[in-house]
């Protein structure tokens, strides 16, 4: 840490911390995720899964890990600094994202889910806070905490708790059978709110949401209606049965057609009558008129120039990086391309500079929490520019890099494999992965008022830099908000 600078923190959660720090020697802008020193397992168990993913996956879409360290027992996770989240936008933008920005953006998110899925990978917490976006519209899937291996037959998957708004009807009743579907739901959730500005399904409490659910979604299936009525924690409830439309786009009305048709898609009860994220990324939402043909290209070039950037403003002796980072805060929102024209051919250095490491500090005292740590090291250095190439030519199907360790044995290593000396060496390129937090109990009645906890976490969220930004918006946390009030509302309190 004492390497870094710290300019401000931009999250916090059940996890920890992320603060926005800046390398004193590099002046490379970072997102260090500083997870809470817990007795209790939980939160190195969230970090190591995190870390393990990070280590294996590696897309353009997904936040990419730069090193891990650990200081005074607590694990630092230090990634690329991404300029703002999705979350961010729809506070700026209070009544939705503007139709040719939504199809970008929605483009690349379902590329990143369509890539863990491939991977056999599941999320399980998909939500605009989760989402970054660069300055010039690339997003990045991030928080992979909570992300986890499809179950193989016959196995059940251990209790967690996802951002509830988000949340698949057959997690709400733990249907212990669940996949990759539920991150299909979230991203039905999330696109319109994305499109709209108001999340789909905001809710206090579990039965509040399945409520929701039934109101605005569909009728429960019989197999989750048979857990809903054998749940204890539901004993005695009746859900009401409603009649929805059948018709898309009169269920979504303020929802463009073929937006409405793939929203429809995502939000289906049964999980199995869910649309694939391949199906999704082949969605004439997307193909009409010609529109991943076109973005492909744009999309590649925006990749590359951001690569450069970063390099760029790595490279120490290249005058100003300040003004860069000035431009930065100021383009903020603004979403322009970023002419890099100017920047002419790269040197060695700057080359170099992209490398990832991953520096593995000892560990002194930590007890049961860092094996995966430990195998974090030996790793091999992988240029990240050849990772960019690579999946640049393999665009819409790239596949996960595999950091495998090297034979060799390192003599600088202790037993154990770990490196004496922090910073000694033992750097790998990483790939990038994500997962949250939200640990809420469930339990609640339907009259219990939604509140917006959107309002709670801009009064903490200050314009400059460094200040908390709250991420949980599954908190009570302010009286009742209703819908269409939600922008005015913030609006004002913006102003
Ligand atoms: C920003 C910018 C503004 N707010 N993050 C992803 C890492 C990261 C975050 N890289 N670049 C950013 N940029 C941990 C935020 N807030 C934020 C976003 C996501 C806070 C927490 C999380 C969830 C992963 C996590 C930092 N983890």
């Amino acid at each position: 840490m004492e390497m870094y600078e710290t300019l401000g923190k931009v999250g916090e959660g059940s996890y920890g911390t992320v603060m926005k720090c800046k390398h004193k020697d590099t002046g490379q802008i970072v997102a260090i995720k500083i997870f809470y020193e817990k007795p209790e397992k939980s939160v190195n168990k969230i970090a190591t899964r995190e870390i393990k993913f990070l280590k294996q996956f590696r897309h353009e879409n997904l936040v990419n890990l730069i090193e891990v360290f650990k200081q005074k027992r607590k694990i630092h996770l230090v990634f690329e600094f991404i300029d703002h989240t999705i979350l961010d936008e729809l506070q700026h933008y209070c009544h939705g994202l503007e139709s040719k920005r939504l199809r970008k953006y929605l483009f690349q998110i379902i590329r990143a889910v369509d890539y863990l899925h491939n991977n056999n990978i599941i999320h399980r917490d998909i939500k605009p806070e989760n989402i970054l976006v660069s300055q010039s519209g690339i997003t990045k899937l991030c928080d992979f905490g909570f992300a986890r291996t499809l179950a193989g037959p016959g196995d059940i998957y251990t209790d967690y708790v996802a951002t509830r708004w988000y949340r698949a009807p057959e997690l709400v009743l733990k249907d212990t059978s669940y996949g990759k579907p539920v991150d299909i739901w979230a991203l039905g959730c999330m696109i319109i709110e994305m499109a709209t500005g108001n999340p789909h399904l905001p809710s206090s409490s579990d039965l509040d949401l399945l409520h929701r659910i039934v109101l605005k979604v569909g009728n429960l299936t019989p197999h989750l209606q048979s857990i809903f009525a054998k749940s204890p924690i539901f004993d005695g409830v009746i859900l009401p049965q409603v009649q929805h439309p059948q018709n898309a786009r009169k269920k979504y009305p303020k929802l463009n057609g073929l937006l409405a048709d793939m929203v429809h898609a995502c939000l289906q009860i049964d999980p199995a009558e869910r649309i694939s994220s391949h199906d999704l990324l082949h969605h004439e939402y997307f193909t009409r008129d010609g529109f991943v043909e076109k973005f492909l290209p744009e999309l590649r070039a925006k990749l590359l120039q951001e690569a450069k950037l970063n390099s760029f403003m790595k490279t120490k002796d290249i005058p100003k990086e300040n003004e860069l980072m000035r431009e930065e805060r100021k383009t903020n929102f603004n979403n322009t391309m970023i002419n890099n024209s100017h920047f002419g051919k790269e040197t060695e250095k700057e080359k170099k500079s992209k490398d990832i490491r991953i520096r593995v500090f000892k560990i002194k005292g930590g007890k049961g929490d860092t094996s995966e740590l430990k195998k974090l090291e030996y790793e091999s250095v992988h240029r990240q520019q050849d990772a960019i190439d690579n999946a640049h030519a393999t665009c819409l199907d790239t596949k996960p890099v595999i950091i495998e360790p090297p034979n060799s044995v390192n003599p600088s290593t202790n037993a154990n494999g770990m490196k004496e000396d922090s910073y000694a060496g033992g750097c790998m390129i990483m790939p990038p992965i994500n997962l949250t937090n939200n640990l809420m109990a469930a339990n609640s009645n339907l009259n219990i008022p939604y509140s917006n906890p959107r309002l709670g976490e801009r009064a903490k969220k200050k314009q400059t830099t460094g200040q908390v930004i709250s991420n949980n918006r599954q908190e009570d946390t302010g009286p009742t908000q209703g819908g269409d009030d939600l922008c005015e509302e913030r609006n004002l309190k913006r102003n």
